[in-house]
């Protein structure tokens, strides 16, 4: 069990709300299909739009559509260092939708962020709206995510990373943990770095799409996603609706960042900024913008890893024994974890001379 104590260093790489106690959860979904080597399709959306609907823009065909099943509110709380987040997936009452762990929309003003700290089991996805992001790691890889740039970065066995968000102006973007399976957990660390000109997007009807990963109207993300995910932003004008597939048992949600907007019926109550809708099963969404204001919102989707999860904070992992090993090997630097201990960000460095 982790009782605080076992791991004494643990906090002294954390400040106290990077990881508090409670970010040890567990849960079990489904021991049946845990380490049973499936294979996974990467990408199955199916598209082509043989049947034109009746208005609005399809970027892709489908015969079941999905509604809301659940609609949550994100309020905006402190995280990191002087940083602001709401929080969609990741919350209390949702503190998962496999194979999501997180889904954060941040937003900063000057100094704060997110100094150094560790990751391993799971990707971290990055996708900058407003300002930049300098983000540098314990192997020497940095850079800078600017506005409409995604990181996409797997963390497999082991990353320690400092992002901190540009010293002036308005810092606002999301960030999206997926989670790996078993057999990924410990893979080597990767990123797949995209500026915003290598992301396709796609005008259409009123329809606005950036295509961050998977596919719509056709058009298909050069990213590569371990764990079968899509992730798309859409802008939709007053008046424009958008019809997108989705595989069918993917678990999906869309989180509305500006307006308000209309999900799966047509005559369906409009849901306002800041909320996560977590979508029933089915093959696809339909979505319209009844309002007066322009509207802009994610639609994330993924193929459900049904593995348990554990989670310490930043590592997540299957087991609390795998869990207890990662803490160890975090403290001690090995499996992946070598530099970790000698490692300070430079941003650190500066900002404590
Ligand atoms: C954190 C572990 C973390 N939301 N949004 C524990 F890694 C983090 C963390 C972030 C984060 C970073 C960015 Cl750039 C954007 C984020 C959490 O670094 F906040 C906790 N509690
Ligand atoms: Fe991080």
């Amino acid at each position: 069990m982790l009782r605080g104590s076992p791991f004494p260093s643990f906090k002294s790489i954390s400040r106290a709300p990077m990881f508090p106690a409670s970010a040890l959860r567990s849960s079990v979904v489904n021991l049946r299909s845990v380490f049973s080597g499936r294979v996974v399709s990467q990408r199955s959306t199916s598209v082509g739009s043989s049947v034109v609907r009746a208005m609005g823009s399809v970027a892709g065909d489908f015969k079941q559509p999905r509604e809301v099943r659940r609609k949550l509110l994100s309020q905006a709380q402190p995280e990191g260092d002087g940083a602001t987040v709401r929080r969609s997936i990741g919350r209390p009452e949702l503190k998962q939708l496999d194979p999501f762990l997180l889904l954060d929309y941040f937003e900063a003003a000057g100094p704060a962020g997110f100094p150094d700290h560790p990751h391993r089991g799971f990707e971290t996805v990055t996708y900058m709206l407003q300002g930049y992001f300098q983000h540098e790691d314990f192997a020497g890889h940095k850079g800078i995510i600017e506005a409409g740039d995604v990181q996409w970065m797997t963390a497999g066995r082991g990353i320690v990373h400092s992002e901190m968000p540009a010293p002036t102006g308005v810092q606002r973007g999301l960030q999206l943990w997926v989670n790996l399976a078993g057999k990924d957990k410990m893979i080597e660390p990767n990123y797949q770095e995209l500026k915003a000109s290598d992301i396709p997007r796609v005008k259409k009807d009123g329809v606005e799409v950036v295509v961050i990963a998977g596919e719509s109207y056709g058009i298909k993300s050069p990213v590569f996603t371990r764990t079968p995910t899509m992730y798309l932003d859409f802008y939709l004008q007053p008046g424009a609706s958008v019809h997108q597939a989705i595989p069918e048992g993917w678990n999906a949600f869309t989180f509305i960042i500006k307006g308000n907007v209309v999900f799966g019926k047509e005559d369906a109550q409009p849901i306002t900024e800041s909320h996560t809708v977590v979508l029933s099963d089915g093959d696809g969404l339909s979505a319209w913008n009844k309002g007066t204001e322009p509207a802009q919102f994610v639609l994330v989707g993924g193929q459900p890893l049904n593995e348990p999860v554990v989670q310490y904070g930043p590592f997540v992992m299957n087991t609390q024994a795998q869990i207890m090993e990662t803490v160890r090997d975090y403290q001690l630097g090995r499996n992946g974890f070598e530099r970790a201990p000698s490692w300070r960000s430079e941003a650190k460095s500066k900002s404590r001379r």
